[in-house]
């Protein structure tokens, strides 16, 4: 008879790190006599738009991201409101990229202030899970002067969970074994992708904890919610499931699409909101693609309604592109013909594949035009890198705001396709609509903050 042994799988090690309240703490290195106090980042307090960043002694008051600034002006009047300064962002997460990849080499930012590092097999360089992450935690005040919290886990939905549960300036590690013991008590909304609106579907069934979920079989989960149920239900094991969680760390190492998403705080069916928001996230995509010096063939639309139903729809051209204006053309075409009229939309996204490096051989009549469109957005590509992403649309005459938040596929996110970091600002906080160039509060952007594993919340 033979033998066969069975050899347990080896555990991963991941781990989450994300440093404590980002754009807060940068602040605070410029200016110390914001320390300790409440502060928000991201315009002044009677400014139409959302806040980026709060401060610990902020949310003590219930500030806290994604506001609007006058609310929060409201819970916490004594509150210091700071513009904000998108250059110091960036260059203080170049600063942590850096230190992250002098650790490791199996690095994925996955937003401007997180990532997820694979640890598995470090202990020999760098000691036991704890130790080896107490070394980085260590490092990471050293070289940037901020304080990070990290995670430990066996999958990178543990190591994000728990680095969220050790903040501030913590280190949690959750033992091999112990995922479900360790999410079971926590609220349905401590997982990854699980918003206000899912959390009130899961309310109405009874669900709270993690660990209500976990009690539920799959196909109750997956008959409700479909794919997205699914993934749901093995999240509350504490699996990669669904989305990028899938992924291994890193591995994604070139970029097959740019996408960009957005998702309603308030889910709307109007046609011009809808509308302004393709541009602009057409605008966002077409930008990427002219930095990656990419042209794309295939425009796809993202639409999911208020009940979660998802589809997409993609139209191939007969030449690729990277301008703004034809990806818009297409997905609004897409959009008006798939869009069930006055059904509430919650989340829109617009993504480019089928990559090309070069255009096919355009016609000598077709450059002219063409060739104006690129010069013009050239222009406005300098002016969104100086200042910020929101400063100049041609999303000109739609109504439609983009306070809510926005967000990229991972492929962007430097450590996974080593793309600079300038790709990852897309969160926008003002109106939309052709507005130059003067350096005006609302040109500020507030940073997309890409939530690992965020179907869209
Ligand atoms: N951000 C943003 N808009 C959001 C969320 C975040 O512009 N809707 C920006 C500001 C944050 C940064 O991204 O400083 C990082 O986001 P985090 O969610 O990690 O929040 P913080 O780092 O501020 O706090 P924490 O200590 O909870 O991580
Ligand atoms: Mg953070």
């Amino acid at each position: 008879m033979a033998v066969t042994s069975q050899l347990p799988a080896l555990s991963r090690t991941i781990f989450h790190v994300d440093m404590d309240a980002f754009f807060v703490s940068v602040e605070e290195l410029y200016d110390p006599s914001l320390k300790g106090k409440a502060v928000v980042v991201g315009g002044q307090r009677h400014e139409r738009g959302v806040l980026s960043a709060a401060s610990y002694e902020a949310r003590k008051f219930g500030v806290h991201s994604a506001l609007p600034l006058r609310t929060a002006a409201k819970l916490c009047p004594q509150a210091i409101f700071v513009e904000g300064h998108p250059q110091r962002y960036r260059e203080y997460s170049e600063k942590v990229y850096k230190v992250l990849t002098a650790f490791s080499p199996q690095v994925e930012m996955a937003s401007i202030d997180e990532a997820y590092l694979d640890m598995t097999g470090t202990a020999r360089l760098h000691g036991p899970p704890l130790r080896a992450a107490h070394k980085l935690h260590r490092r990471m005040k050293e070289e940037t002067q901020l304080n990070c919290s990290i995670g430990i886990g066996s999958s990178r939905l543990i190591a994000k969970v728990s680095s969220a549960q050790s903040k501030p300036n913590g280190v949690l590690w959750i033992v091999p074994g112990e995922e479900s013991k360790f999410l079971a008590p926590l609220d349905v909304r401590a997982i990854p992708g699980v918003g206000k609106v899912m959390e009130s579907h899961l309310r109405s069934l009874g669900i709270k904890k993690v660990g209500d979920l976990a009690r539920l079989e799959e196909f109750e989960l997956e008959e409700r919610f479909g794919k997205w149920g699914l993934a749901l239900a093995g999240k509350a094991r504490g699996e990669d499931a669904g989305g990028w969680f899938d992924a291994e760390v890193g591995a994604d190492t070139a970029a097959r699409s740019i996408s960009h998403e957005h998702t309603y705080n308030e889910d709307t069916a109007d046609t011009n909101q809808l509308e302004a928001t393709l541009m602009r996230l057409s605008e966002m995509v077409g930008r990427r693609l002219r930095e990656a010096k990419l042209y794309a063939r295939t425009i796809q639309l993202k639409l999911r309604y208020k009940d979660f139903t998802t589809i997409t729809r993609a139209h191939t051209l007969p030449a690729p592109t990277q301008l703004d204006g034809e990806i818009f053309e297409q997905v609004r075409a897409l959009f008006r013909k798939n869009w069930k009229q006055r059904r509430e939309v919650r989340l829109l996204g617009v993504q480019a594949s089928s990559f090309e490096a070069q255009p096919e051989q355009i016609s000598l009549l077709e450059s002219g035009p063409q060739q104006r469109w690129k010069n013009v957005l050239a222009a406005a590509d300098r002016l969104r890198d100086k200042f910020g992403e929101s400063s100049v649309s041609f999303a000109s005459g739609l109504r439609g705001t983009f306070r809510e938040r926005t967000h990229e596929n991972p492929t962007g996110l430097p450590g996974k396709n080593k793309e600079k970091w300038s790709r990852f600002n897309y969160h926008t906080a003002s109106p939309t609509g052709l507005r130059p160039v003067g350096h005006s509060r609302a040109a500020v952007p507030t940073f997309g903050k890409t939530k690992a594993g965020h179907p869209g919340r």
